[in-house]
């Protein structure tokens, strides 16, 4: 299959976090996250499946960077356990968990490729949580203090940073609806803490431009979203929903404003915080899986719109229908509605969760997962030809991992984990992405 062309420059890497891939979850000196406490609830995880072990990659981390060298990839997007650098989430930062990261960036530096951190992938110490998390204005404070002392002991080597992953997805899927930890379901109740994530975020990025950070950007979830029908009822109900999943999180970020429709349900004085949220960033992270449909509320409904499936697409082993072409369509909408407000985009995630297993050669044949990044590569390249800044592509993800309340079963790797021996397999994704990146 041909493989779409991309200038010289354009940054190729590959995302992981450390919850979903790290184990060693009572080791180094890192104390509980919110999901310790909620793979340990009954019913929250498919199978009663945990994270104590995952992918080993905390013992395990110099072969893994073996298998980033092999791929060729020029950025490696991981993220920083907060639980291992602050235990309770304040105070001084624990030796043992700075001297875990030191090893880790000191092997994807001496690999030749470039550390991107991500400061929060949802894994919040549990203390912090049992002082209010994120609906705490609080923990904004903290984030600040946690973001200072990652910039201090790794800005040598990181040279590009994302504070939060997803803030869409905590405060939704953690506060709203709790199929997430920390399993609040406060629905619209939720939204103080996408108010006090990009509060967090922009203190962030204060914290480390003032140690000197090079590149901070952001890895914010976004969706098309996709009525059924072109009513009044349904355009409303769409307009809402892009209101609370995609402009919630960008808008303050680039624009230093919310959308109306939140307006009621965030805390009083939020707009005294927008100046900060509103920090020039070096880069726009985007985050795509698929896009959302919607429709009209029903009678009842406690929310003004209705999510609906989007039916007549292939579907990953995740439930996410594959739309490439959905991709083009988000990249060139942000593009139109932030303008001269948009710095360049990395696609920062994007890949597709498949049933893999070894074949009787050993092997791990996924041509589906192939072809759903060649189109979603071709998806990209599109969105550039009609003059969308993109500079760079992070396939989701190198191993295998713990995916979260589904546990292990949906499998997202380049390589596969055999969760058993910890034995690492190159998928043949792995091989032709390689070959891709090489330019080969
Ligand atoms: C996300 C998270 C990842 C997921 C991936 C697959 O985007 O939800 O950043 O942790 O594992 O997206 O769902």
């Amino acid at each position: 299959m041909a493989r779409p062309n991309f200038p010289a420059g354009f940054r190729w890497g590959v995302s992981t976090s450390a919850f979903q891939i790290e184990g060693a979850v009572a080791e180094g000196g890192r104390g509980p996250s919110i999901w310790d406490t909620f793979t340990a609830t009954e019913g929250k995880i498919a199978r009663g499946e945990d994270a104590k072990v995952t992918a080993d990659h905390y013992h395990r981390y110099s072969e893994d960077v073996a298998l980033l060298a092999e791929l060729g990839v020029g950025a490696y997007r991981m993220s920083f356990a907060w639980p291992r650098i602050q235990p309770d989430g304040t105070g001084k930062p624990n030796p043992e968990g700075l001297a875990y990261y030191d090893k880790l960036l000191d092997a994807v530096c001496a690999a030749g490729i470039a550390p991107v951190g991500t400061l929060y992938h949802w894994d919040t110490p549990q203390a912090l949580e049992d002082a209010g998390g994120w609906l705490s204005r609080d923990t904004a404070d903290r984030f600040a203090d946690y973001a200072a002392i990652l910039a201090e002991h790794f800005a040598d080597r990181v040279k590009q940073w994302i504070p939060l992953n997803e803030p869409m997805v905590m405060s939704i899927y953690g506060y709203g609806v709790g199929e997430y930890a920390p399993g609040k379901f406060l629905l619209l109740d939720a939204l103080p803490t996408a108010h006090y994530q990009n509060l967090a975020h922009g203190r962030a990025v204060q914290a480390l431009r003032a140690a000197g950070a090079a590149s901070i950007g952001s890895a914010n979830n976004h969706s098309p979203i996709w009525p059924a029908h072109d009513t009044p009822a349904e355009q409303a109900a769409a307009e809402w929903l892009d209101a609370l999943i995609n402009r919630t999180f960008a808008d303050p970020m680039l624009l230093g404003s919310y959308p109306e429709q939140v307006h009621p349900h965030l805390p009083e004085h939020f707009a005294d915080d927008l100046a900060i949220i509103a920090q020039p960033l070096d880069f726009y992270g985007v985050n795509y899986y698929e896009p959302q449909g919607v429709t009209a509320p029903g009678e009842g409904n406690p929310l003004p719109f209705q999510l609906r499936a989007i039916e007549g697409y292939p579907m990953t082993t995740n439930d996410s229908p594959i739309v490439p072409d959905g991709l083009r369509e988000l990249l060139v909408s942000l593009r139109d509605r932030y303008r001269e407000h948009l710095p360049p985009i990395q696609i920062t995630e994007n890949g597709c969760s498949l049933a893999d297993e070894p074949g009787p050669d050993g092997q791990v044949h996924d041509p589906a997962r192939i072809d759903f990044l060649d189109a979603h590569l071709r998806a990209v390249r599109a969105a550039m030809a009609a003059g969308v800044d993109v500079r760079g592509y992070f396939v989701w993800s190198l191993l295998d991992n713990f995916e979260w309340s589904k546990g292990y079963a949906p499998r997202f790797g380049l390589v596969h984990v055999d969760y058993e021996t910890q034995r690492r397999t190159p998928k043949d994704s792995f091989a032709w992405y390689r070959k891709l990146v090489r330019n080969e």
